[in-house]
């Protein structure tokens, strides 16, 4: 049965992948590490990053019926390869944070009804209960006005950071709840539940409703950092009638049901097998990365990159642009977003007709550091850290460089400007550590760990065991919730560093990078006053 088994499966629904990790954790091995690309595996869907085109750049929406249909292609690609998923003793997982589905009748009336039929694609049965086509992803910058009317009404930003641990932001859920009311009213009333990605893709799994965590549920404006709890005031000045339509949130560890006889039947999952609380992805990627436990600090290179580090207290960020989010290992974690991660690396490397081994390449051999004075703002999206609504790109240095004529280059001030971003938005943490842990699909770029390693004066170390840390930390969270396991000898065994591709900082740049970090301070304080806008 089941709870014999040492198995964890962990899942990870980001923006541009579906991903599983299964862990044995008597044996510590890692047993299978699969992925469900949207672009290529579900091009029907049209959305080759994983969502879909809009013509005003700060509408980012995805179709959640695509997430649906990776999930049977990923569990029918796991049995293909012979993972036995009947020794699954229990499941967790992640999803990318702040995006948010809405449902006209509660997962809990699936249940009800017997569950999910087997003989029919899970795809089917979804689509006639969405009130809402698509889902509005962490990437949609186009709820200004309601972030202004949401502050407004709880007392300022201030007040905002004070009660949940971030400002009104437009990619959070409240302020995309608010839109969605004041623009879709009816849809808006015939919605009965409003699920986080995380939550879906548990319900999906549980063929019942599940409850939010407060590692994701922080990303939403709406919970109350110190109780854990939902918000009155923040529900009514969102939408009304919102209370009703989410589920009180449950902590990250508690048990929010067990797998639908569905998948039972179709993948060969043990009945009863436990669905652990899904969280964020970065809260999830926190304990993946071994870093649940204050005293690390995580760089996350994904379609968006990140910063972040658990919190013993929760700690806020003057500027306003940092969050405070629950960790899933109890306590609190701070987050730093930029939406200009990879998506900025990959619009270089296809301007300038570049491998990302010639990428690699072009940072560590063909120039230095500092850029001979080569400086670039990459903002091609409208970004969250520093706030921009509108793209700004702009190119600074020699002729050639502004010109579009120097690829090497371009592939360093793209990440040089990253990395000064980077470290000027998370000083807040105040972490000191001579350490950072790197993960996410551009952690296997070694260009881009070296500029890290020198503009942060610390040693880069990326993890031995697997890039997508969020999916591991699934896997780990549902060992520790459900069978019992320790998180220190967890991290032991799944989030050893991989010394051998560790990076060491080169003193000799420090002063480089001090220098740099004043300049490109100041541009971005130009860049963010001004309505620069270039496309
Ligand atoms: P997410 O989880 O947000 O979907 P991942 O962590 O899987 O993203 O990272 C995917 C990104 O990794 C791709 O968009 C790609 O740009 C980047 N990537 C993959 N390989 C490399 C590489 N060798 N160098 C730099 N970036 C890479
Ligand atoms: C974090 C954020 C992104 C998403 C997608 O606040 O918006 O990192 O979680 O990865």
């Amino acid at each position: 049965m089941a709870s014999a088994s040492h198995r964890f499966l962990g899942l990870d629904s980001s923006t541009q992948s579906l991903s599983a990790i299964v862990i044995d954790v008597q044996t510590g091995e890692v047993v299978a590490n699969h992925s469900i690309a949207y672009g290529a595996r579900l091009p029907a869907y049209g959305s080759p990053h994983g969502f879909l085109p809009h013509a005003d750049p700060r509408v980012v929406h995805s179709d959640p019926l695509m997430w649906v249909e990776a999930l049977d292609l990923l569990l029918g690609d796991l049995r293909e390869q012979g993972v036995d998923l009947g020794r699954i003793a229990g499941i967790s997982g992640a999803g990318q944070q702040h995006g948010s589905v809405y449902l006209a009748r509660s997962f809990d009336e699936v249940a009800s009804a017997g569950g999910w039929a087997t003989d029919r694609a899970l795809r089917e049965q979804v689509a006639p209960l969405l009130s809402r086509r698509t889902a509005p992803i962490w990437m949609d910058a186009s709820t200004s006005a309601e972030c202004a009317e949401i502050a407004a009404a709880v007392g300022g930003d201030a007040k905002m950071v004070a009660l949940t641990g971030s400002r009104a932001i437009e990619r959070f859920t409240g302020p995309q709840i608010r839109k969605f009311w004041k623009q879709q009213p009816a849809d808006y009333q015939r919605t009965a539940e409003i699920h986080l990605v995380s939550s879906f893709m548990a319900s999906l799994l549980a063929g019942r409703s599940a409850s939010i965590d407060p590692g994701d549920g922080a990303g939403m404006d709406l919970l109350e950092l110190k109780t854990g709890a939902w918000n009155q005031a923040l529900l009514d000045a969102t939408a009304p009638g919102l209370g009703s339509k989410l589920r009180p949130p449950v902590p990250a560890s508690a048990v929010v049901g067990e797998i639908s006889p569905y998948f039972v039947k179709k993948y060969g999952f043990a009945p009863g097998t436990p669905i652990v609380a899904f969280t964020g992805d970065n809260p999830s990627s926190l304990v993946g990365m071994g870093a649940a436990l204050p005293g690390k600090v995580v760089v996350s290179l994904g379609t968006s990159d990140t910063i972040f580090a658990a919190m013993a207290a929760p700690r806020t960020d003057p500027r306003g642009y940092g969050h405070v989010f629950g960790n899933p290992a109890g306590g609190f974690m701070a987050l730093v977003c930029f939406a200009n991660g990879s998506l900025a690396r990959e619009e270089i490397t296809r301007r300038f007709g570049l491998t990302w081994d010639g990428f690699a390449r072009a940072i560590l051999t063909e120039t230095r550091p500092g850029n001979a004075g080569n400086m670039l703002l990459p903002f091609f999206a409208p970004e969250i850290t520093p706030r921009l609504t509108q793209p700004a790109v702009q190119w600074f240095g020699s002729d050639a460089f502004v010109a579009g004529g120097d690829a090497p280059a371009a592939a360093r001030a793209v990440v040089e400007a990253q990395a000064l971003s980077m470290r000027l938005h998370a000083a807040f943490i105040d972490e000191v550590v001579d350490t950072l842990l790197v993960t996410g699909g551009a952690s296997r770029n070694a260009g881009i760990l070296r500029v890290l390693a020198d503009v942060f004066q610390a040693r880069i170390v990326p993890l031995a065991v697997a890039t997508n840390s969020s999916a591991l930390g699934g896997a780990l969270r549902a060992a520790a919730a459900v069978g019992g396991a320790d998180w220190q000898d967890l991290f032991s065994r799944f989030c050893a560093p991989d010394t051998a591709h560790a990076v060491e900082p080169d003193p000799s740049t420090r002063a480089v990078y001090a220098e740099l970090g004043r300049e490109f301070d100041g541009r971005v304080e130009a860049a963010v006053a001004s309505s620069f806008v270039k496309g």
